[in-house]
């Protein structure tokens, strides 16, 4: 049996890999860290808590020694660090926080794997944020796109991504950065513009909310399903080389759109509900986001089950239930 340890099981990354990897057979040790409301810190994996191959102890991506313990104790063929602050706007109020999740939390990953597993396959959750708002001359990102980040969690996760690449030359250990674009899904933190959207949009529509305060309608993002996204974290460890891979649909609406396309499947107008509060504004907005993941395509073959239009059916559906009467 493969034994693989997730960081950040408890996030909506985490969450969808931890299933996938049972589906396939993995042992799972899962890294939370302490929370002083532990009922609620777990709701995301409930679904798999029952699950025997499902382990789960107590570290932080902040404390060597406990990484050093785990990763020693379960010897995993796999490693997934999905953890992190991975809020942008937050990161502009608690750059501190952030920047030492990302970068330390990153180093003191691969040094304990460095101790306790070098032979162990890791996949270190990079972001379509490291470009900041460079692209290349056809609007696409890629693989070889300068990195030129406009926010404190966009320039710790490029110190990830060094460091992820300088320890595979230096060590030749087998790491693989994943440069991911936006993915959402129903576990997606409310605070995130999609199912914040979602939420808002239902329960107007039920009569509990008059109004959704919004920040930026004209940025545009390339927005994915994470069930997609984690299949790929899992393909890029499956390869025979370790290498750094784009997984982006291609394909980029404006939250203007996307607020569209909520409120009308809903029956309504979005420009009678939405507001803009420029207390959601970013001190340095990433203006546009598209990406292309033919690496990942022909490389790993890797395919998407959803569109954006599914995914936000999806998304609405299953709100739907959560939001009472
Ligand atoms: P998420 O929902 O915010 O989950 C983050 C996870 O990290 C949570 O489990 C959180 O624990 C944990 N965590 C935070 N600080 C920690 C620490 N010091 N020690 C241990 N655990 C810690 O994020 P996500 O959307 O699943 O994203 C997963 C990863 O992919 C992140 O690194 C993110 O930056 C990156 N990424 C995400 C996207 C995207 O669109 N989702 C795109 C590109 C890259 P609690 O539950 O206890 O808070
Ligand atoms: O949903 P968002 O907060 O996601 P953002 O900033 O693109 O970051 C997400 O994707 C990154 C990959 O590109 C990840 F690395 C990162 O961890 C995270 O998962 O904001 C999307 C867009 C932004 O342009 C923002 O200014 O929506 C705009 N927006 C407009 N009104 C809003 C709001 N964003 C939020 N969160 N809340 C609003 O009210």
């Amino acid at each position: 049996m493969r034994t693989a340890i997730i960081t950040g099981i408890t996030g909506q990354d985490g969450s969808f890999l931890a299933e996938l990897l049972l589906e396939k057979g993995y042992r799972v040790v899962g890294i939370v860290r302490r929370h002083s409301t532990p009922e609620t810190q777990t709701k995301r994996i409930e679904n798999i808590k029952g699950n025997p191959n499902l382990i789960l102890e107590y570290g932080d991506l902040l404390d060597l020694p406990s990484l050093l313990h785990i990763f020693r104790e379960y010897n995993p063929q796999e490693i997934y660090n999905l953890a992190a602050q991975s809020h942008v706007k937050v990161s502009f109020g608690q750059p501190s926080f952030t920047t030492d999740t990302i970068t330390t939390g990153t180093l003191n990953v691969l040094e304990a794997a460095r101790v306790c597993c070098p032979d162990a396959r890791i996949y270190l959750a990079g972001s379509s944020e490291m470009y900041g708002n460079e692209r290349d001359s056809d609007g696409y990102r890629r693989e070889t796109t300068i990195m030129k980040p406009v926010s404190p969690y966009g320039c710790a996760k490029v110190y990830g991504f060094h460091l992820g690449r300088t320890y595979r030359e230096a060590y030749g250990m087998f790491i693989c950065n994943g440069i991911l674009f936006n993915h959402e899904s129903s576990r997606r933190g409310l605070n995130f513009v999609t199912n914040k959207i979602v939420e808002g949009a239902i329960k107007i529509s039920k009569g509990k909310q008059e109004k959704l305060a919004l920040g930026n309608l004209n940025a545009t993002r390339d927005w994915g399903h994470a069930r997609d996204y984690v299949r790929a974290m899992w393909l890029m460890l499956q390869h025979d080389k370790p290498d750094d891979y784009v997984c982006a649909t291609g394909e980029s609406h404006s939250v203007r759109e996307l607020c569209h396309l909520v409120f009308s499947k809903l029956g309504l107008t979005y420009e009678e509900y939405v507001t803009v509060d420029p207390k959601y504004y970013r001190p340095y907005e990433l203006d546009d986001l598209k990406g292309d993941p033919s690496k990942a395509e022909k490389v790993l073959n890797w395919y998407k089950d959803y569109t954006f239009e599914s995914m936000i059916d999806e998304m609405i559906t299953n709100m739907y239930l959560v939001v009472k009467e």
